[in-house]
C-alpha cells in the first residue's frame, strides 16, 4: 500500500485465476453472482490462503522448515500473478518478497513459546500444569502482538493507499488539450539494442528524496510566485491549464548519472511557458535566482535567466508523453528548464516559486555540497554493443548517444581499440534540446575488443576524456565498452 501499486498480490492472483478460468464458469458465476463475482472471488482466495496458512501452522509442530516451503511456493504463485500482469513493474515483486517474509518471520515468532515448551517436555519427560499455562500466555501474547501490529499496518497502509488510488483517478480522468507524437523517424539511427529515442514513461528514470511520492489533487494544487516580484501570483491548476500550452521534446538528465549511465531519458513534454508568467510577475531588479519549492518540501535554486528567457523554453510541465504527468514525475505540474541538471531545475510537485538571490538561500543539494549551478555537461554513451557483448567477426554496428541540451551536438565521434578518432552518423534531432543518436560500422577481428565515443558540441567544444566524478557539478570522462568478436 505504501508503494502504492495499483493493487495487492491478493487481487493479483483473482485477476490470474479470471485469466485461466473457463469462459462457460466466469458466465455461470457471474450469472449467480452479479456485480459481487470479484469480491467473492477475492474471498476465496483469501479462504484458501487462510487453510493454507493454518496447514503450515500444523506442519511447524514437526519441522521447521516445511512450512518455509509452503510459504515460499505461496509466494512463488503472488509472484507469477504480480509479474504476469499487462501494467507489471519490477516493484511489484517487492509486496510479494515482504509478505513472504512476514509469513516466516511471524510464524516462527508465534510457534517460538510452543518449541520451547516441547524440547523442555522432551528433556524432563513430562510437564506441569503452569508450564502449560506459561506456554499458553506468551503464544496469545505474542497473537496479540501480530494482530495489533498488522492491523496498525494495514490501516495506515490503506489510508495511504487510499489517497494515492483517488489521485490517480483523477489523474486519469483529466483531458488535457496535448498530443502525443511518434519519435521522428529521422531521429532514430534504428540499431538493435540502442534505447529508444523516445523514452517512454514507463521507462523514465527516476529520482526523487520522498519515500512516496506525494498524492496531489489538480484540485488542491496551486502554484504561489512571490518574492523579488511586482504583483504575487498564485495559480490554480485550472488557472495554468487555460493558458497556452506549449509543447517540446526535451532530455532530462540527472547530475548524478556516471559516464555511460542510464539516468536520462528524452520525452515530448507539454506545459506553460515560465517566461511569461514570471513577465506577470514582473521580476524586480537584482534578482538571480527562483528558488523552487516541491509539496514534499524540497527545494532547488533554478537561475533565474533560465526561466525568464524566452529561447530557453522553461515550461511548468503538466503532461508527459501526452499522458497527464504521471505521479512520480510529478502530477499534477513539475517545472522542466532544458540545459540543467535535474537537481536545479527540473522541480516535480512544484508549488512555490520564490524570486530571490542564490546569496540569500541554500537549496536540498547545494547544502551537501553539489554546485549550485548546474548545467548539463557534453556527454556521449556507447549503448551498442554493450559490455561483455559477443559479436560476429566481421562488419558490427555500433550506436549510442549524445547529448548538449541547448547547444547542440555537431559530431559524434569513435575510437576502436584506442585507434583514430572516427566520424560516427547522426540521427537528425527537431531542436539541439534533445539526445542525439549516433551509429557507425566497424569491422572487427576475432578477439577482445573495447569502443569509446566523444561528442563534440555546436560551440566547437570536444568532450573531455578527464575523469571526474558526479559530485558536485556532473561526471566527465570517455564512455567506454569491452566486448569480444568469434
Ligand atoms: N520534489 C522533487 N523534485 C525533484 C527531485 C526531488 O528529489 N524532489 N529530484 C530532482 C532530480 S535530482 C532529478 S534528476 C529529476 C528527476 O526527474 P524524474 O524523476 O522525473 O526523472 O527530478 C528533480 N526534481
Ligand atoms: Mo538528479
Amino acid at each position: 500500500m505504501a508503494l502504492t501499486l495499483r493493487s495487492s498480490p491478493l487481487v493479483a492472483v483473482a485477476e490470474l485465476i479470471v485469466q485461466y478460468v473457463p469462459g462457460v464458469v466466469a458466465e455461470r458465476a457471474i450469472k449467480i453472482l452479479g456485480h459481487w463475482d470479484k469480491p467473492v472471488l477475492v474471498l476465496i482466495v483469501f479462504l484458501i490462503l487462510l487453510s493454507l496458512w493454518a496447514w503450515a501452522g500444523r506442519l511447524a509442530a514437526r519441522s521447521w522448515w516445511q512450512p518455509i516451503l509452503v510459504f515460499v511456493a505461496l509466494g512463488g504463485v503472488g509472484l507469477l500473478a504480480a509479474l504476469t500482469r499487462y501494467d507489471a513493474r519490477a516493484l511489484d515483486v517487492l509486496p510479494v518478497a515482504a509478505g513472504t517474509v512476514t509469513w516466516i518471520v511471524v510464524l516462527s515468532f508465534l510457534t517460538e513459546p510452543l518449541q520451547d515448551a516441547r524440547t523442555e517436555t522432551e528433556e524432563q519427560g513430562g510437564r506441569t500444569v503452569e508450564q502449560h499455562a506459561h506456554t499458553r500466555r506468551s503464544f496469545i501474547i505474542r497473537a496479540g502482538i501480530v494482530g495489533a501490529l498488522a492491523a496498525t499496518v494495514g490501516i495506515f497502509g490503506e489510508r495511504l493507499g487510499r489517497r494515492r488510488r483517488h489521485v490517480e483517478l483523477s489523474r486519469r480522468l483529466l483531458k488535457l488539450p496535448v498530443t502525443n507524437p511518434d519519435a521522428p523517424a529521422r531521429a532514430r539511427v534504428k540499431v538493435e539494442g540502442i534505447s529508444r529515442w523516445k523514452t517512454p514513461n514507463s521507462r523514465f528514470y527516476l529520482i526523487h528524496t520522498a519515500i512516496a511520492s506525494p498524492a496531489i489533487e489538480p484540485s488542491e494544487w496551486s502554484l504561489r510566485i512571490h518574492g523579488m516580484v511586482d504583483r504575487e501570483i498564485t495559480l490554480s491548476y485550472q488557472e495554468l491549464i487555460d493558458r497556452k500550452i506549449t509543447e517540446d521534446w526535451l532530455t532530462l538528465n540527472c547530475v548524478s548519472n556516471p559516464v555511460g549511465g542510464s539516468l536520462i531519458g528524452n520525452a515530448w513534454w507539454s506545459g506553460v511557458r515560465i517566461e511569461r508568467l514570471l513577465a506577470e510577475a514582473g521580476v524586480r531588479a537584482g534578482a538571480d535566482a527562483v528558488l523552487q519549492t516541491s509539496w514534499d518540501g524540497w527545494t532547488c535554486g533554478t537561475p533565474l535567466a533560465t526561466l525568464t528567457d524566452p529561447d530557453r523554453k522553461a515550461i511548468l510541465a503538466i503532461a508527459m508523453n501526452g499522458e497527464p504527468l504521471p505521479i512520480d514525475h510529478g502530477f499534477p505540474v513539475r517545472t522542466l528548464v532544458p540545459g540543467l541538471y535535474g537537481y536545479v531545475s527540473a522541480c516535480k510537485w512544484v508549488v512555490d516559486f520564490e524570486v530571490s538571490r542564490f546569496e540569500d538561500f541554500t537549496a536540498y543539494w547545494t547544502e551537501k555540497g553539489w554546485s549550485e549551478l548546474g548545467p548539463v555537461k557534453l556527454a556521449s554513451r556507447v549503448e551498442v554493443p554493450d559490455n561483455g557483448d559477443e559479436v560476429p567477426v566481421g562488419a558490427i554496428q555500433i550506436a549510442g548517444a549524445a547529448w548538449a541540451q541547448t547547444i547542440g551536438i555537431a559530431a559524434v565521434e569513435y575510437s576502436l581499440d584506442g585507434g583514430p578518432w572516427q566520424r560516427a552518423a547522426l540521427g537528425r534531432t527537431p531542436s539541439d534540446d534533445t539526445w542525439v543518436q549516433w551509429k557507425a560500422t566497424v569491422n572487427v577481428e576475432e578477439g577482445d575488443h573495447r569502443v569509446r565515443a566523444r561528442a563534440i558540441s555546436k560551440n566547437d567544444e570536444v568532450q573531455t576524456g578527464v575523469e571526474r566524478d558526479t559530485r558536485p557539478d556532473g561526471a566527465t570522462g570517455w564512455h567506454e565498452v569491452e566486448f569480444s568478436a568469434g
